[in-house]
């Protein structure tokens, strides 16, 4: 199999500590998806991260496809279930897509950013929109988490998964952002789950 990957992408991220949780840690392959590279623009025809080719040649492309082949083809109980167990699953999914709503408009910031330099998207209606999204998202999931902590077992689901993610990359790429609520609970939550293999490697950071 090839991880194709970079070292920045929220996407990945999820796809990657979701493959290392059920038993698939591979060594990501890094390209850079804004140069066009060869082996991703043939195995994605969108040109993004993360992409998995499987060994018989396969492509699969999206984060949420990889997460839903690696559930169908290792499945609990011999592998902890990315979305826990039935009764929990709307609860998983519901916080997996605020975080996800997060990460869309993140993302959507730090890309039309390059697109609209010098003049910087971020102050206008919809970059504003997006940083609405981002603020109002993490004051859902904060609020959830403060009386409810995810990964309570100490086995992140989706929903912390994707919460993770989605915090450590507004540190990451928004710095103490001023608009950014207070976010205590998910900030241990992310020092919590950072012990943990999928978590703790898997951080963002700028290639050299
Ligand atoms: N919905 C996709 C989003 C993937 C995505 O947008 N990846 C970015 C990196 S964060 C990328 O490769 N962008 C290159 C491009 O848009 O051309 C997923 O969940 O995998």
């Amino acid at each position: 199999m090839q991880f194709l990957a970079n070292t920045t992408s929220p996407y990945v991220r999820i796809a990657r500590i979701s493959m290392i949780e059920k038993g698939l840690d591979i060594e990501p392959t890094i390209v850079d998806p804004w140069a066009d590279d060869a082996r991703l623009r043939a195995a994605n025809a969108a040109t993004r991260v993360p992409t998995l080719v499987l060994d018989d040649g396969t492509p699969l492309a999206e984060s949420m496809m990889i997460v839903n082949w690696l559930e169908a083809t290792r499945p609990a109980p011999a592998h902890e279930s990315l979305f826990g167990p039935a009764k929990d699953m709307p609860g998983v999914l519901s916080r997996s897509g605020i975080a996800l709503g997060v990460i869309d408009a993140a993302v959507h910031t730090i890309i039309i950013r390059k697109v609209t330099a010098p003049v910087l998207f971020d102050d206008t209606p919809v970059g504003l929109r997006r940083r609405r999204t981002m603020a109002e998202g993490m004051a859902r999931l904060e609020a959830i988490a403060a009386v409810q902590p995810m990964a309570a077992d100490g086995i992140p689901r989706l929903d912390a998964i994707c919460a993770v993610t989605a915090i450590d990359y507004l540190n990451f790429r928004f710095t103490d952002a001023p608009w950014l609520p207070a976010m205590p609970a998910l900030n241990a939550l992310s020092q919590r789950l950072r012990a943990r293999p999928s978590i703790g490697k898997t951080m963002p950071f700028v290639a050299a």
